[in-house]
């Protein structure tokens, strides 16, 4: 069966997991937001590329969410003593990725080509692309004018009331060819929009000129699955960025901001009074993600749906 994901960090990165346990490596393709992405202390930092790399090298850091696991910190503390900026916390190991990020991609390598070259030197079976190898900014406005993402996100801690999103730089970005070559083509079978922030992580990609045209020309079903439990998101702001953008937190909210894009949308089981609320057909399962068995069943479920 060909896949092809949709995903931002640590909920998406769960369900690639499990995707790339069910579906052969040569059949999965995972489109990464990189809205988050920023230039920190001069280097290249892409959030939610190295989540889902380092979920899929199993070396992912499981306590914090982000970054690597046997992760050490004497750069960070080293830093602090000589007054730098510790807002952004970058660990010994991970910040190799970002020196290293850094120098190829001002050596003139595309995103997707360093991309593409640390998940094979990790290991990594399926492929993962940037939604576009040209630089797109999130901005978050707030009471207090606009905001980066990452001063948002990680600076203020997500504690600023958020009126609108943008994405800087949209309107020139290119999707990845291999994206919407991947929608085009003939034996695409399943479409799945991971349980990442609507707004923050699925957005971005969806906001690329071509990408929604594109998914609404597609073949394959689209199948979503809900980042929201029971009102809450697992992690993150995804509930309080709902309720600050006028929306009650819910599944069914979910689902009527993807509008007319969904085939499917899987919501948990405990959420089946939501389903009424929804246009598309809904799905019931456990989608709380703790062990890679949840992940691996959750992962089944979705392509089972995309084959019914
Ligand atoms: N998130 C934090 O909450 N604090 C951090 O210091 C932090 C550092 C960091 C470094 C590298 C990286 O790839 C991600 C990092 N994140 C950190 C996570 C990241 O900012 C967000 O989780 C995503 O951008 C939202 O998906």
């Amino acid at each position: 069966m060909t896949v092809l994901a949709l995903s931002g960090g640590v909920g998406g990165a769960k369900l690639a997991l499990g995707l790339s346990h069910v579906v052969p490596a040569a059949d999965l393709l995972i489109v990464a937001n990189t809205g988050d992405d920023f230039d920190h202390l001069g280097l290249s930092v892409s959030p939610d590329l190295d989540t889902l790399m380092y979920a899929l090298a199993g070396l992912d850091n499981q306590t914090l969410g982000w970054g690597r696991r046997d992760e050490t910190w004497s750069f960070m503390e080293t830093l602090g003593t000589l007054g730098g900026p510790s807002w952004f916390r970058l660990g010994d190991r991970d910040l190799a990725v970002h020196v290293e990020r850094t120098r190829r991609l001002r050596a003139g390598e595309t995103l997707s080509q360093v991309t593409a070259g640390f998940w094979q030197a990790l290991g990594i079976g399926p492929r993962g692309i940037p939604m576009s190898d040209d630089p797109v900014r999130t901005r978050v406005l707030s009471e207090t004018g606009w905001l980066d993402f990452q001063d948002y996100f990680v600076g203020q801690q997500c504690k600023p009331v958020v009126r609108e999103l943008a994405f800087h730089g949209v309107e020139h970005a290119r999707p990845h060819p291999d994206f919407l070559a991947a929608l085009a083509a003939p034996d695409l079978e399943a479409v799945v929009i991971c349980p990442s922030n609507p707004f923050i992580s699925i957005e971005p990609i969806l906001a690329v000129p071509g990408v929604r045209d594109a998914l609404r020309a597609c073949n394959a079903p689209i199948i979503a699955v809900s980042p929201i439990i029971a009102g809450q998101a697992v992690k993150g702001p995804t509930a309080k960025m709902m309720q600050e953008l006028g929306m009650i937190p819910s599944s069914a909210a979910v689902a009527a901001r993807y509008g007319d894009l969904l085939d499917t949308i899987i919501l948990d089981s405990g959420d089946a009074a939501e389903a009424d609320a929804i246009d598309c057909r809904v799905l019931l399962a456990p989608t709380l993600m703790k062990t890679l068995d949840d992940k691996i069943a959750l992962a089944r479920l979705v392509l089972d749906a995309a084959r019914t």
